[in-house]
C-alpha cells in the first residue's frame, strides 16, 4: 500500500476547494468567488488502486487582520507543516502578485523546518488562451524550485489525471490511514452549516461574506428526514437587514437553495429553519471561534 498527505495551499480564490472537490469527484468543500471562503482544514481522501492520498484543503494564505483570519492562516500553515507533499496553487488568469509571493514565503518558512516536495499547480487554464499560458507558467515556475509544474482546470477536469500521476511517486510505502469508505472528515452537521454559508456568500457582497458565520443549533435525523435549525451570525443590524432582504425574500432564497443542496448531498428530505442573529465582533471572540470550529 502507498499513502501520503498532500496540503493544498495558496492565496485566496486560486481554486483550492474546487480542486479538492474535483480530485474527490464529490463536493465537500464550499466554493465562491469571494476571498476567504474556506475557514477550516478539510480532509478529502482519494482511494487509488494500491493506496490512499489524504488531501487537506486549507484557508488562503494571506496577511491576517482579525483573530479569525489569524486562526485561518495558522490552520493553513499547520497543514503545510504536517503534509508529506504540497500542492501550491496559482491562478493562470493572472501573473504572480503579492498574494502569490506571500504564499511562497509561507511555503519557504515551512520548508526551512522540514523540506518536502512542492508541486506548482496552475489552475483555471480553461479561462486562458493556450498561447498565453506558457509565459504565465514560466513566471510562476521561477518563484520556487518546484518538484513539478502541472497546469489544470478543476472546472473541466483537464490534466487532473496527470496531477495524480505525478503525485503517486511521492507517496510512501505504508498502510492507508483511513477506512475504504472514508471520503472526508466533515460531519453532516458541519456540511449543513457550510452549505448555508456558501449560499450566503453567493448572495451577498462587500463585507457581508466576511461577517457571517453559521451555527447549527439542532440536527435531528428522523429516518429519511433531517430537521435542522441554524443561526446565522452577523456583526451588525444593517447586515441582518441585508441578509433577510425585502419581505424576507433573500433569506428565503438562501434557505431554499441550501435545503436543496443538503437534500442532494445527504440523500434525505430536509426541514431547515434559519434565524439571523447579531453578534458584534464575533470574529474577535476566541471562545466563539473555537465553538464554531474555526
Ligand atoms: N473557470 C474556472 N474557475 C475556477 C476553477 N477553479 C476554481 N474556479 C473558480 O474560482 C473561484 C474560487 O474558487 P475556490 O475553490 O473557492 O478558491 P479557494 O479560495 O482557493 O478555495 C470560484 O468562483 C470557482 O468557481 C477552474 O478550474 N476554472
Ligand atoms: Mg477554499
Amino acid at each position: 500500500m502507498k499513502f501520503g498527505t498532500v496540503a493544498i495551499v495558496g492565496r485566496s480564490n486560486v481554486g483550492k476547494s474546487t480542486l479538492l472537490n474535483r480530485l474527490l469527484g464529490e463536493k465537500i468543500a464550499i466554493v465562491s468567488d469571494k476571498p476567504q471562503t474556506t475557514r477550516t482544514r478539510i480532509l478529502g481522501v482519494v482511494h487509488v488502486p494500491d493506496g490512499q492520498i489524504a488531501f487537506l484543503d486549507t484557508p488562503g494564505l494571506h496577511k491576517p487582520q482579525h483573530l479569525l483570519n489569524r486562526r485561518m492562516v495558522r490552520t493553513a500553515v499547520e497543514a503545510l507543516e504536517e503534509a508529506d507533499l504540497l500542492y501550491v496553487l496559482m491562478d493562470a488568469t493572472s501573473l504572480p502578485g503579492p498574494g502569490d509571493l506571500a504564499a511562497v514565503s509561507y511555503v519557504k518558512e515551512a520548508m526551512a523546518k522540514q523540506s518536502r516536495p512542492a508541486i506548482l499547480v496552475v489552475t483555471k487554464v480553461d479561462l486562458v488562451n493556450k498561447l498565453k499560458l506558457l509565459p504565465v507558467l514560466e513566471s510562476y515556475a521561477r518563484l520556487f524550485d518546484w518538484a513539478d509544474v502541472v497546469p489544470v482546470s478543476s472546472q473541466t477536469g483537464d490534466n487532473i489525471d496527470r496531477l495524480l500521476a505525478v503525485t503517486i511517486p511521492h507517496l510512501s510505502e505504508s498502510e492507508g490511514a483511513y477506512g475504504d469508505d472514508v471520503v472526508t472528515d466533515q460531519t453532516m452537521r458541519t456540511l449543513a452549516g457550510e452549505i448555508i454559508r456558501e449560499k450566503i456568500l453567493q448572495a451577498t457582497e462587500q463585507e457581508v461574506p466576511y461577517s457571517v458565520a453559521v451555527e447549527i443549533d439542532q440536527f435531528k435525523e428522523e429516518g429519511r428526514l433531517a430537521r435542522i435549525h441554524a443561526s446565522i451570525l452577523v456583526e451588525r443590524e444593517t447586515q441582518k437587514g441585508i441578509l433577510i432582504g425585502k419581505h424576507g425574500e433573500r433569506l428565503k432564497a438562501i434557505s431554499t437553495q441550501a435545503r436543496q443542496d443538503m437534500e442532494r448531498l445527504f440523500g434525505m428530505k430536509v426541514f431547515l429553519e434559519v434565524w439571523v442573529k447579531v453578534k458584534e465582533s464575533w470574529r474577535e471572540d476566541e471562545q466563539l471561534l473555537v465553538e464554531l470550529g474555526y
